[in-house]
């Protein structure tokens, strides 16, 4: 199985990290989606990372869709997404406040790094990172005190994507120690595990 990404990409993060509590073997080829776009278009017509090669050929693109068939593979009877019903959707819900608020951080850092300094907007730069800041709130407040995970007593795709979120998060200025503080210790601790530390770009 081939992993076409940089883990620097939070959606390519999430599929490596997953990959990893499943225990399943992969090589991942460290491509990013804007410098290495005509590698990745061979993988994904729309240059985008993270694409997944399986062991088939065949070819899954968009983090959303390649966890979708992890689960199914590999998931047995406890799958990172339950399967059904009000545990699915407390997970999937949280699983996109934290994805959102990765995307909401790399639209600040596009307006920072991909276009000249004299048609960047900073209200723009400060809107993205105010709705990262709010979205992080929002699922520290859900978190019990002590709790190891997020929800449901176990590890999930909510802590997965949790985790990616909160380092992004940090990296662009968030004080997450202050903030969201049992996010922040719930990811202090996640982060320590060794399918979480192998991945950090
Ligand atoms: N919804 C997609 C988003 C993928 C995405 O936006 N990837 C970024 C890297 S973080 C990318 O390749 N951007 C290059 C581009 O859009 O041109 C997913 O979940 O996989």
């Amino acid at each position: 199985m081939l992993l076409i990404g940089v883990n620097r990409s939070p959606f390519t993060r999430r599929v490596a990290i997953t990959l990893n509590i499943y225990g399943v073997p992969f090589e991942q080829r460290a491509l990013s989606g804007f410098d290495n776009r005509t590698e990745v278009r061979t993988s994904n017509p729309l240059g985008r990372i993270p694409a997944l090669i399986l062991d088939n050929g065949e070819t899954l693109i968009d983090s959303n869709a390649i966890i979708d068939h992890l689960d199914e593979a590999y998931g047995e009877d406890r799958p990172l997404i339950p399967r059904e019903g009000a545990d699915r959707r407390a997970v999937l819900k949280v699983a996109a406040i934290m994805m959102g608020a990765c995307e909401k951080c790399l639209h600040a850092a596009y307006e920072r790094n991909r276009r000249p300094p004299e048609k960047q907007y900073q209200p723009w730069i400060d809107d993205c990172l105010a709705q990262v800041k709010n979205a992080l709130v929002a699922v520290d407040e859900t978190i019990a005190p002590n709790k190891r995970y997020v929800l449901l007593d176990r590890l999930t795709q909510a802590d997965v994507t949790a985790v990616i979120a909160e380092r992004l998060a940090r990296a662009r200025g968030i004080d997450t120690d202050a903030q969201t503080p049992r996010l922040r210790d719930l990811t202090r601790r996640l982060a320590e595990e060794p399918f979480f530390h192998v991945t950090e770009p």
